[in-house]
């Protein structure tokens, strides 16, 4: 579609100001139409970018590479650029709006030149819920602009609703050249606008997902009432046909995407357990006229890790990859039968392959073939378990959120904040293990709030502040907070928790507490299950193996505990006093 032919004055000329310092050859807006997006393949294939993939195994689908220097979140590159500094707070890098929107301009000045302009305008949410929102984003990459069109709504529909509602946030990419040392992704909040320059890959290019979704989306949150989360939403429902929709908050690469298509063992469909798939990654909360919270998912597709998806470990996910309609991106790829490959995918491993690298990969290779960041893109839609009411413009609403990381030491395998209050101080000390979706060193112990730290667009202090003031609603019915971890370790550094479709075990749990089925008993952390009332009938493992998941040993709270208060002092004055008393409560009885 050419730009005369939007029928928005607003988008045009905000388009015509992008472009003129982007400095593009031509301009071409993206409609979704089958025969444009079939361009944006052969412009790709063509530059020699993309490859197909077997239409047995997937069809419709490609493979391809990002720069090795470009293969995940950049957040020592991510800024939030809010007039005030304290705005920004400790867990963001802050730079001033002006200043950094001069920078950007000037970097970026005909960053597009002898390139073509996609402008991508895009929903955020159900096409004609009340709380989706509306993005417009320009880019020079045609690979960007087709994981668009699969991760958001994009194209005439969107347009419709932009043109009706004349508000978008305004998204400028260009990948440049894919200089490390000038990459920039920049948010500034006040202004509903993103800046993302150096960069072709995941969130720091697609910007509707963590930018839009979740920098963007948690200040308006905060501004109006309502929460952008980095949680998946699932709905469970157990024999007697009882449904309950429950959200969780995992950091990046901690199992959203699996929970939130979980298969129940054998043993529980027999029962009649069921999982279904709201959302894998972000979730926005609004309160309902009957006082619950109810959650949409934002996005359109999933953009999935790679490595660990098998039929064993996330069936429904592969049975989405198949139906097609899928980019990957990183994974290794073996040109003679056009698969793409990664760790533990289903099959023997093939003797040769071609590696996210590009290079000739044999066993004996030094280098690994695929990327431990390499992710697909895939249509929700695609998902056998997708919820029915998973594009419900009013959302779904939820009854427990759930918390969690990879803690090989310290959390247990499963509790239950005191109250709300709790919950959010729950939430806020949540720590965990880095993983290769950011760029850092994978392993280290990181503070990770609500799994948001990279994410908050505002102040952490002032994000702490709403989500208690979320609490004090008047006639608020709130969900019922928990913890989870399936990632602790015995002494041999082994998963001690089968985990994937055994979580069930653990849901099982949670959703009769939603109901008051179970007691609990209080704990240091929070209130535990009685060790019986988790289920481990038809699961080979040890007598003792829940006694001791549950286990807390006070010595491997004490680093903990300290990491806490650092990062709590770190937050500064906005931290709510409520934070420090639960921090104290906690550190009493636990008696360090
Ligand atoms: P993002 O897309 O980065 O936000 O990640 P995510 O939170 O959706 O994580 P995902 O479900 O893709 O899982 C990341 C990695 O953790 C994969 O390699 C999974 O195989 C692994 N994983 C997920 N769930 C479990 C589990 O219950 N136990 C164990 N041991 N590993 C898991
Ligand atoms: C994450 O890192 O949490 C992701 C992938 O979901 S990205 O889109 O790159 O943020
Ligand atoms: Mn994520």
């Amino acid at each position: 579609m050419k730009l005369e032919d939007v029928g928005s004055d607003k988008i045009k000329n905000w388009v015509n100001e992008c472009a003129e310092f982007l400095m593009p050859d031509s301009i071409e807006v993206i409609d979704g139409s089958d025969s444009q997006k079939q361009l944006l393949i052969n412009t790709l294939k063509e530059q020699g970018d993309l490859y197909d993939v077997d239409e047995k195994f997937s069809p419709n689908s490609y493979w391809t590479r990002s720069d090795p220097n470009d293969v995940a979140r950049v957040e020592g590159r991510t800024f939030i650029c809010s007039k005030s500094e304290s705005d920004a707070g400790a867990t963001n890098n802050w730079a001033d709006p002006k200043e950094m929107k001069e920078k950007m301009t000037s970097l970026m000045t005909a960053s597009m030149k002898g390139r073509k302009m996609y402008v991508i305008p895009y929903i955020m949410g159900p096409i004609s819920s009340p709380y989706s929102k509306c993005g417009v984003q320009v880019t020079d990459s045609a690979y960007v602009a087709l994981n668009m069109l699969i991760m958001t709504r994009a194209g005439s529909d969107a347009l419709n609703r932009i043109k009706k509602e004349g508000d978008f946030v305004e998204c400028v990419h260009s990948v440049g050249v894919l200089d490390k040392e000038e990459r920039y992704i920049c948010h500034f909040p006040e202004e509903n606008l993103i800046m993302s320059f150096n960069s072709g890959y995941g969130g720091n290019a697609l910007l509707g997902k963590k930018c839009f979704a979740l920098r963007i989306a948690s200040y308006l949150g905060k501004k109006e009432g309502w929460m952008a989360e980095h949680m998946l939403i699932l709905g469970i429902t157990n024999p007697e046909g009882e449904k309950k929709y429950i959200c969780a908050a995992f950091p990046s690469a901690c199992g959203k995407t699996n929970l939130a298509m979980l298969v129940p063992p054998k043993s529980y469909l027999e029962k009649g357990w069921k999982v279904e798939t709201v959302g894998d990654d972000i979730a926005w909360l609004h309160f309902g006229e009957d006082g619950q919270l109810y959650a949409i998912n934002p996005e359109n597709g999933y953009f999935g890790v790679a490595p660990g998806t098998s039929s064993d470990t996330n069936p429904n996910m592969v049975s989405a990859l198949k139906k097609g309609n899928c980019i990957f991106t990183n994974t290794a790829y073996n040109k003679e039968s056009k698969m793409p490959w990664w760790d533990k995918m289903d099959g023997e491993k093939p003797s040769k392959l071609t590696s996210w690298l590009g290079n000739e990969w044999t066993p004996g290779s030094e280098e690994k073939p695929d990327h431990p960041n390499s992710r697909f893109t895939c249509p929700a839609s695609q998902c056998p378990t997708i919820d029915p009411n998973w594009e419900n413009s009013n959302g779904v609403p939820i009854s427990a959120i759930i918390f969690g990381g990879r803690r090989a030491k310290s959390a247990p395998l499963v509790y239950e904040a005191f109250n709300w209050e709790h919950g959010t101080f729950v939430g806020a000390t949540m720590a965990s293990e880095m993983t290769a979706a950011a760029a850092g060193v994978v392993g280290k112990i990181r503070r990770d709030p609500m799994a948001m730290k990279p994410f908050i667009g505002y102040n952490v202090g002032d994000y702490l502040q709403h989500w208690l003031d979320i609490g004090k609603k008047e006639g608020a019915k709130l969900p019922k907070i928990f913890h989870v971890n399936w990632f602790r370790t015995d002494d041999n550094g082994k998963f001690m928790w089968p985990g994937f479709g055994e979580n069930i075990r653990v849901l099982e749990w949670i959703t009769k507490r939603i109901v008051g089925k179970v007691d609990s008993v209080d704990g240091v952390l929070g209130k535990m299950p009685i060790i019986q009332d988790i289920n481990t009938k038809n699961l080979s493992v040890d007598e003792n193996l829940i006694a001791n998941l549950q286990e807390v040993k006070t010595s491997a709270w004490k680093d903990d505990i300290d990491s806490q208060e650092h990062f709590f002092k770190e937050i500064g004055d906005k931290l709510p006093d409520v934070m420090w008393r639960e921090f104290k409560a906690l550190r009493a009885r636990l008696g360090i």
